[in-house]
């Protein structure tokens, strides 16, 4: 960033007029877990998550020592304290009484359902954890989980943490490739996988991508024992002889208690592969005592859980961050009664998810902004078929919210009323770092707006010095926080030189952000992102937010393409509604369009502002996680041969758009 002034002038105008603000409805605010106080305690950081560990988690061993920064940046939080993640998620709610409780209802995407309560679970996870530990699995030991979600995904790594060998879950999206990779570099000796899922109706395989990745180790690993094996699909599937086995004939054999190993507060609770921009994927690396206390304090305040009346779900798989900390360890540490769904949103109709909601009168929901202008494109007469009046909290997460979708997202699935959370946070942070409070926020369309009480974060400009309230710069970490990653899994100097050089002693999270007049934090996107025309900093995210305000337009990504004269110039890709798309195969008509959008985005953001060129395109291309990949569009809008895309959740994307140039 050269020139911070322009960011409060220029690109960033969309947003600074983004005047409309909630305040929690009255009767939700009497009620809510967390008031104002809060942020009052967290001003002592230090004391607050003490506080918390102490409150939201059981130890075996009592810690004294809260936070140890004498090696910073690698941080050790409540070292001398012990505990176990699984004993932590089930043991002692099944000993409080409430093995009752239904801690999953999982939902497959044929239409099968199960229910299972915290007693069961705590039946199936030992049974588990004995039959990885009868395999040779010890404490220390990496365990690569490649699965579809399904209930034996979060049995299988609460039984890793059962026996503290950190997992590392791998998307069931992934290549045999990224597969590999990931076991390689993790040292994993055994895998856990299904023969496959379903997906939008038909059984969609898993357990070919293993053989393959396996066959292709490195001669330096050591190579994998065994792998185990859920049905779900019945789908025919190779089989090694001595390596492989059944799922339900490894359980069948295992004895149903299981002591839970204790591990020291620092000991991995599991790596989680990014996928970094370039080169090898990075293995983020958290413990136990800390990201547990946060997933769990922060998953009980920002979504105002109520354990014994709410129903949570969370649309992640757990094959990503949120999958872990809002599936996985979070709800269940606090013992949360919440459905998984296996599928998509539109098997085998569009209404799918609001069908869930409505059947498990499910009342806090988080998703992604992705998700919801799927959900827009394909119309609010949709969700308006369900009874959607149990939703009482919502939540965003992965990409900045454009105003649009979060006034969409309120209106239509939210009845008008319900408090949304717009939660910013990483893989690297573990847990939730800014948003609002559901019972304290007043919340604004598109801002994450607040570090959460004992979170330290603002925006600095090219020299560290944070920002006056209007202006951007870059968002950082100022204090250690308890689920901060530990390191990146083998490699301390790539820690140290991603995240800890920008700025010395504070960390750097890779993207852009603004604070509004009040003080709000908006994010702009990854600072890559961040484009640069005629010396004016300019957003994707803004542009973005604008396209999509127009009538016209279901989905916009904006990308700057290197331009002679202007450094960089503004390409945009649009997806247009469904009543528009008739329209646009005629080519005089689609100009037409063009045309009006650029001089919309003109009046709403200002000239520079107006994208050289739009180009109306079916798809774009997504990540599994759902992140647009602007590196592909870059390719396309700078005339280049289309780059890498295999990660791409569906590769024959960019055919579809490169035709349209
Ligand atoms: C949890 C997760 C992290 C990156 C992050 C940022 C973007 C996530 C966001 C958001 C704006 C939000 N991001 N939440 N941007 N508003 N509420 O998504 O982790 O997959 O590691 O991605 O996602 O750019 O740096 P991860």
């Amino acid at each position: 960033m050269t020139d911070r002034t322009d960011a409060s002038t220029s690109g960033m105008d969309n947003h600074a007029n983004e005047a409309r603000s909630f305040a929690p409805p009255a009767p939700f605010a009497a009620q809510a877990n967390v008031d104002a106080d809060a942020y009052g305690l967290g001003a002592d950081s230090e004391r607050f998550w003490a506080d918390q560990a102490r409150a939201m988690l059981t130890w075996k061993t009592p810690f004294t020592q809260t936070l140890d920064w004498s090696q910073a940046p690698v941080a050790r939080w409540f070292a001398d304290g012990t505990l176990n993640a699984a004993h932590n998620a089930l043991d002692r709610h099944v000993q409080a009484g409430n093995g009752d409780r239904v801690a999953l209802y999982f939902e497959g995407e044929p239409g099968d359902t199960r229910q299972v309560t915290y007693a069961e679970l705590l039946t199936e996870v030992s049974r588990a954890a004995n039959a990885l530990q009868s395999l040779g699995v010890k404490t220390g030991d990496r365990v690569v989980i490649y699965m579809p979600m399904l209930v034996e995904s979060v049995v299988t790594m609460l039984a890793c943490a059962r026996i503290g060998a950190p997992h590392s879950v791998v998307f069931g999206g992934f290549s045999a490739d990224a597969l590999r990779s990931r076991i390689e570099d993790a040292g994993a000796r055994i895998v856990v996988t299904a023969d496959g899922g379903w997906r939008r109706g038909a059984p969609a395989a898993l357990k070919p991508a293993v053989d393959e990745a396996i066959a292709g180790l490195d001669p330096s690993h050591p190579g994998v024992d065994h792998v185990v094996v859920v049905r779900r699909t019945g789908q025919e599937i190779g089989w090694t002889q001595g390596r492989d086995l059944w799922w339900s004939e490894a359980l069948e054999a295992a004895d149903t208690r299981h002591d839970p190993v204790f591990v020291e507060a620092e000991h991995p609770l599991f790596i989680l592969y990014t996928s970094g921009t370039t080169g090898k994927p990075k293995g983020i690396l958290h413990t136990t005592g800390g990201y547990l206390t946060q997933a769990a304090w922060t998953h009980w305040a920002v979504f105002d859980l109520k354990a014994d009346s709410d129903v949570y779900w969370c649309t992640a798989d757990i094959g990503w961050i949120t999958g872990h900390s809002y599936v996985v360890y979070g709800p269940l540490v606090n013992g949360a009664s919440q459905v998984i769904y296996e599928g998509t949103p539109d098997a085998p109709h569009r209404g799918r998810w609001w069908e869930i909601v409505q059947k498990y009168k499910v009342s806090i929901l988080y998703t992604a902004p992705t998700a919801i202008r799927t959900c827009m494109k394909w119309g609010e007469q949709i969700p308006a078929q369900f009874d959607l009046g149990s939703l009482r909290v919502l939540g965003s997460v992965g990409e900045p919210i454009n105003p649009e979708a979060w006034m969409w997202y309120r209106r239509v699935i939210g009845g008008g009323s319900t408090p949304i959370v717009d939660t910013w946070w990483q893989t690297e942070t573990g847990a939730i770092m800014i948003s609002p409070l559901p019972g304290v926020t007043a919340t604004k369309p598109g801002s994450a707006q607040v570090p959460l009480p004992g979170i330290g974060a603002t925006v600095v400009d090219d020299d560290a010095a944070p920002v006056p309230n209007g202006a951007g710069g870059y968002l950082v970490i100022t204090k250690p926080w308890p689920s901060m990653l530990r390191g990146i899994w083998g490699d301390l100097q790539r820690f140290k030189d991603t995240y800890w050089s920008r700025f010395p002693g504070i960390y750097f999270a890779g993207d852009g952000a603004k604070k509004d007049q009040d003080g709000d934090i908006w994010l702009l996107g990854r600072v890559d992102d961040v484009m640069n025309v005629s010396g004016h900093r300019l957003s994707t995210t803004e542009i973005e937010s604008s396209l999509v305000a127009h009538e016209s337009v279901a989905e916009a990504a904006v990308v700057g393409a290197a331009d002679e004269t202007t450094g960089q110039a503004v390409v945009a890709f649009v997806i247009v509604r469904a009543q528009f798309a008739e329209l646009v195969t005629d080519p005089a008509q689609a100009a037409a369009l063009q045309e009006q959008l650029r001089n919309h985005v003109g009046k709403q953001i200002g000239p520079i502002a107006k994208p050289r060129r739009i180009l109306i395109v079916p798809e774009l291309p997504k990540t599994r996680s759902g992140k647009i990949m602007r590196r592909l569009l870059r390719d396309v809008a700078e005339n280049r041969t289309v780059g890498d895309a295999t990660t791409l959740a569906d590769s024959s994307v960019m055919n579809l758009i490169a035709r349209k140039m």
